[in-house]
């Protein structure tokens, strides 16, 4: 038998390409380099960072599965996966900006878009001197999408869009926004538009008081009679899967994210539990503190081995949405419970900022509620093995 590495316990290192390793090894030294430094200002003081997303840019970290000649890096979905677990390492906010610009932005208009879409949009967002945003939620419909209010008229060369998306990420500092709309054009169909910066009746307000998530700008997208040209509507799909489609591949690297998060809080209970000492020895002596460190590395290590596996079958195209949310919500809710028990392990300590434990904390509420929440997702398992949906 062979040693045992606490902090890798599967040895999912060994399990991954020469190039995952070195991307990854890539993504974590920038994000602890770049990120690590500014993250605890960044948080308490809810700074809009536009220049992260050109540094995010070179590094190669924006849309790393598009192809290399529209910026992209060609990765598989591995490497996305494992980038999206160092940035979130630092902070949940950084690794949001990553991915709604590389599965929600970038991917739609690759996947969907006409070669002048691709060709105008991808170079610059995989730089990052673009910055892309993704409106799904309104106020109201949030849960149910297909809920929607804002509609697209045909209006004579285009389209009009009215209507208003809310909790969207990155939009109040967007130059590029992809939004979802019913289009009396297409039967009431759900349909996709990439609308720009500076068009009439087009505007971004941040949403204030957030008490998560605070280095990642949220804000609305309200259209007031938005007019486009037939050249902003994405041609290649219609219906609810256009956004659901953008939808598997960010909450796929969420799975892998959240982990990253987890593993920063286990890593940071156990240093600390080591040095700090009650009762004359260190708490991590405590068998109350191993089982808590325990039950960590557990669902850490089980939880990058199902993301890795689903990471290797989209590589196969043999993942299935629902395997999907299924990472989705069990790392999600896992890397949750992490940071919780991280935070109550450092005692006082534990609600400063100085510790991280309680910034990843409250990031993590977000993440479990956002790209389908907790119990949306076991809805979504429920329908697929009893053939009963029970969302109304
Ligand atoms: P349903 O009847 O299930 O499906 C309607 C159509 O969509 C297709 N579809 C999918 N296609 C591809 N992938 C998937 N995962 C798909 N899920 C559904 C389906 O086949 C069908 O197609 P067709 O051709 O037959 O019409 O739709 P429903 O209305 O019953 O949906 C229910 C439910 C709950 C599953 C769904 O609405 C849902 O997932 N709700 C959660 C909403 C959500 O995730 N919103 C995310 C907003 S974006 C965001 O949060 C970004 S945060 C990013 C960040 O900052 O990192
Ligand atoms: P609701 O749908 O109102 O849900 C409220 C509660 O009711 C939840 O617990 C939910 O599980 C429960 N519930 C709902 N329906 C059912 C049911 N049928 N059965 C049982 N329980 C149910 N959206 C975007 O489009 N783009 C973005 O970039 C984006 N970024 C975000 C960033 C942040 C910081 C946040 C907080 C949200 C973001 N969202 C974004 C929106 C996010 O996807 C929604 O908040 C999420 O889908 C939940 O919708 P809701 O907030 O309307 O909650």
């Amino acid at each position: 038998l062979s040693s045992f590495d606490w902090a890798d316990p599967f040895r999912l290192v060994d399990q991954l390409s020469e190039d995952q390793r070195m991307l990854a090894d890539a993504a974590r030294a920038f994000a602890q380099d770049r990120l690590t430094p500014r993250v605890t200002r960044a948080y308490s003081d809810e700074l809009v960072a536009p220049e992260v997303f050109g540094e995010m840019g070179a590094a190669g970290l924006l849309g790393a599965t598009i192809a290399e000649e529209l910026g992209g890096l060609g990765a598989d979905y591995v490497t996305y996966g494992l980038i999206a677990r160092e940035i979130e390492r630092v902070d949940s906010g950084y690794r949001s900006m990553m991915s709604v610009q590389s599965s929600l932005v970038m991917y739609p208009i690759d996947a969907y878009g006409t070669d002048a879409q691709r060709r105008k949009y991808l170079p610059k967002l995989a730089t990052g001197e673009w910055i892309g945003c993704f409106g799904l939620t309104e106020p109201d419909a949030g849960s149910d999408p297909a809920g929607m209010k804002t509609r697209a008229q045909r209006i004579d060369g285009g389209y009009r869009l009215t209507g208003s998306k809310m909790w969207i990420s990155n939009s109040p500092i967007a130059d590029v926004f992809v939004v979802w709309a019913k289009s009396e054009a297409h039967d009431g169909k759900i349909r996709g538009f990439v609308l720009e910066k500076g068009l009439k009746g087009l505007s971004a307000p941040k949403i204030g008081g957030k008490l998560s998530l605070r280095a990642s700008v949220t804000g609305e997208i309200v259209m007031d009679g938005v007019e486009v040209g037939e050249d902003a509507l994405l041609p290649g799909v219609e219906g609810l899967k256009g956004p659901f489609g953008c939808l598997n591949r960010a909450r796929y690297g969420i799975a892998w994210g959240v982990m990253g998060a987890a593993e920063d809080c286990w890593h940071r209970a156990r240093s600390y539990g080591l040095d700090r000492r009650q009762f004359g020895k260190p708490i991590a002596g405590t068998q109350l503190f191993q089982k808590k460190l325990a039950d960590m590395q557990t669902e850490i290590a089980l939880g990058l081995q199902a993301a890795l596996r689903v990471g290797q079958l989209m590589g196969e195209g043999r993942a299935a949405p629902e395997m999907i949310s299924l990472i989705k919500r069990n790392n999600c809710g896992k890397a949750l419970d992490v940071a919780r028990a991280a935070r109550d392990m450092h005692g006082g300590n534990g609600i400063s900022e100085e510790f991280h434990v309680m910034r990843h904390a409250a990031n993590l509420e977000t993440v479990n509620t956002y790209e389908g929440t907790h119990d949306i997702h076991a809805l979504i398992l429920g329908r697929a093995q009893t053939g009963l949906q029970a969302f109304f």
